[in-house]
This record gives C-alpha cells, structure tokens and sequence, in this order.
C-alpha cells in the first residue's frame, strides 16, 4: 500500500516536464481538476466563457476550428485570460497525419496553434513520426502533447493492444509528451497527466455515439487526474453554477482518492 502522491507532489518531480508541472501547480492552487470543453462557435461567446469560467478551472480546451469569427485577435485575448485566471489553454486539435504535415499544420496556416497553446493532442495511428513533427515545432516553445490512448466514443477501436503501443509511444518521447486522453490511469509514471472527456454528473450519452460516466467513477474508480465537461457546463441553465459543482465534485473525488 503506497501513498499516491499528490498533484502539487507531481508538479515537483525532477523529471516532471515543465508544462505538466504548471499545470499540476495550478490544478493544486486551485483546487480543480476541471477542465471545460469550450465548444462553441462564436469568439465573443468562448471569451466570455473563458472570463467567467476561469477562476473554476485548471485548463480550457478548444476547437478553434468550429469558430465562424477566428481572427488572431482573439486568441491574443484568450492568452490574456489565460493569464489572468491561471489556466493552461488545449487546443483540440488531435492531429494524424505524418511527421511533416502535422508539423505545418501545427505551426502554420490560419490558426498557428504552435504559438498560443500550451497543449496539443494527437493520435498514435501514424507511428512515431506524428509525436516527432509536431515535437520539432512545439518542444523549442515548451509546448507540450497529449496522445489520444482511448477515447470517449462508443465502438472507439483505440483499445487492448493500442492502448499499450500508445503509451510506449508517449515513454520513449517524455521530452513532448505529458500525457493521455483516456478513459482510465494506464500508466503508473507520476509524470503522465491522465485526461479524461465523456463527464457529466448523470452517466449517460448523446445520440452520436458519445458515452458519459460521472466524475466520480473517472477520478476515483478510474484513476484519472482531469476530468474535461463540455455539454455538461454549455447547456446548463447557469454554466457558472455548473463548472462550481463540476469543480467540487472533482476534487471531493480526488481527495477521497489520495486517503484511500
Ligand atoms: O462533454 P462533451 O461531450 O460536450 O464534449 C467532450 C469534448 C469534445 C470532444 O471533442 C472531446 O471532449 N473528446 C476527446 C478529446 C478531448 O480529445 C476525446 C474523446 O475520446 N472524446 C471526447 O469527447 O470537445
């Protein structure tokens, strides 16, 4: 029986990356393993979002891509909020495609996501060329990169034996890789950050195939560190209210954790 360490334990570890350090800080600082899923379309709308969700979270993700107003304006006002609030910004990106376009894709074109987003995601399907592209952008600005090792979907096929050549990938490349999204704590490496998306307070799903559990059953039962809400916080009748109560059962649920 060994003690789990604590997030603000991990943040210290010698070999910690220095992103999953921040955001570990953070998530100690301020109590919560809240990350929101800030899906909507409009830039005005996220920004708000971002300003009045802020002091409840540890990171925002995005979809910058489902935005119908982007313009580079916006992401320097997202960057300022992250500031002001202390949170890590994710864009969503889950790139797939081999080492030399994922690079262009992440450092150019209308987005430049390399230049304002702490994390990234991506798919293993490629092999390790996608983690290398998207490394020779990201490492030299201290970014840092989530692999996808399962994911929230129903008949999702990133299970069993890609799950485990995922996190090799993501052992034999901890100079960019600070972590997973996944369902549960696949790797016993304090270091990793387990992600988890398919939250809300009543299990469940949606009509496309997505798959709800509770953040207890992800933080508790399932070992995972951050639980990420999207349509749980969008489309309650007070978001704030909301990401208050997703917050608090997130570090009840952690905390309960760490004195098991
Ligand atoms: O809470 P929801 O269902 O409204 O939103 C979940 C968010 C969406 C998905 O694109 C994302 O989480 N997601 C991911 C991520 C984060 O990579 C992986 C996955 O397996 N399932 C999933 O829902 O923005």
């Amino acid at each position: 029986q060994t003690m789990e360490l604590s997030y603000g334990d991990r943040a210290k570890l010698p070999d910690v990356h220095p992103v999953a350090s921040k955001l570990l800080s953070i998530m100690e600082e301020k109590q919560s393993n809240l990350c929101v899923s800030a899906d909507v379309t409009i830039s005005e709308e996220l920004l708000q979002l971002a300003d009045s969700l802020g002091p409840k979270i540890c990171m925002l993700k995005t979809h910058v891509d489902i935005l119908e107003d982007y313009t580079a304006a916006f992401v320097q006002k997202l960057q300022a909020l992250a500031e002001k609030h202390n949170f890590i910004i994710f864009e969503d990106r889950k790139f797939a495609d081999i080492g030399n376009t994922v690079k262009h894709q992440y450092e150019g074109g209308l987005y430049q996501i390399s230049s304002w987003s702490h994390i990234v995601n991506a798919h293993a399907v490629p092999g390790p060329g996608v983690v290398k592209g998207l490394s020779a952008v990201g490492k030299p600005l201290g970014r840092g990169c989530l692999l996808i090792a399962q994911m929230s979907s129903q008949g999702s096929l990133a299970t069993g034996e890609y799950t485990k050549a995922v996190l090799k990938m993501a052992e034999e490349h901890t100079d960019f890789v600070i972590g997973f999204i996944c369902g549960s704590k696949i790797s016993k490496r304090p270091e990793f950050i387990h992600m988890t998306p398919g939250v809300q307070i009543q299990a469940g799903g949606d009509v496309l195939g997505q798959q709800y559990t509770t953040p207890e059953d992800v933080l508790y039962n399932k070992g995972s560190d951050v639980i990420i809400v999207g349509r749980g916080i969008l489309e309650a009748p007070d978001r704030l209210k909301a990401a208050e109560s997703y917050r608090m059962s997130g570090w009840e649920a952690y905390t309960k954790r760490l004195s098991k």
